[in-house]
């Protein structure tokens, strides 16, 4: 059965500024996916409260939103069978210091015990999520 899907990947400013956006982007082709949409901008605050809307009131949604908007992201949307499970998995936890080695955050992850947690990565957690985050950055490619 098929079930392609599409996802949002974001590589965030510390990817960016470190320069794993290649790197990011070979792992997603790597394991088959394809490109549908990358785009490098800077986020603005309202795009991003959007964004991060579940998780607003909590004590790290201000650091992450001006940590988001610190320097530009790599916004991605790739396709592919199970993309948004699959690019989760590639991703790894959210922690880079748990992170399970050969993911990109337990690979590449730096713990800088900051106030907000810089992973390198964002990935869609669910295919309403990803319809939701995939409308947001790219309007152009909304259903
Ligand atoms: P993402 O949404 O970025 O793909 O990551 P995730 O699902 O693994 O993590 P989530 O729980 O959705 O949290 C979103 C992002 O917020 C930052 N965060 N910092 N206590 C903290 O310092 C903390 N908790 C979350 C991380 O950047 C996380 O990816
Ligand atoms: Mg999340």
């Amino acid at each position: 059965m098929s079930d392609i899907q599409r996802t949002l990947v974001l590589v965030k400013p510390d990817g960016v500024s470190r320069g794993l956006s290649g790197e990011v982007l070979r792992r997603i082709e790597a394991k088959g996916y394809t490109l549908v949409a990358v785009e490098l901008r800077t986020a603005d605050d309202a795009l991003l409260q959007q964004h991060y809307a579940e998780h607003e009131g909590k004590p790290f949604f201000q650091p992450l939103v001006d940590f988001m908007r610190s320097g530009p992201v790599l916004a991605v949307v790739a396709e592919g069978h199970r993309v948004i499970e699959g690019f989760r998995s590639l991703a790894g936890g959210t922690e880079p210091t748990t992170a399970a080695p050969g993911t990109i955050r337990g690979d590449l992850g730096r713990d800088w015990g900051l106030a907000v947690t810089q992973n390198l990565v964002h990935g869609s957690d669910s295919e309403e999520s990803a319809a939701r985050e995939i409308a947001l950055w790219f309007p152009a490619l909304a259903a």
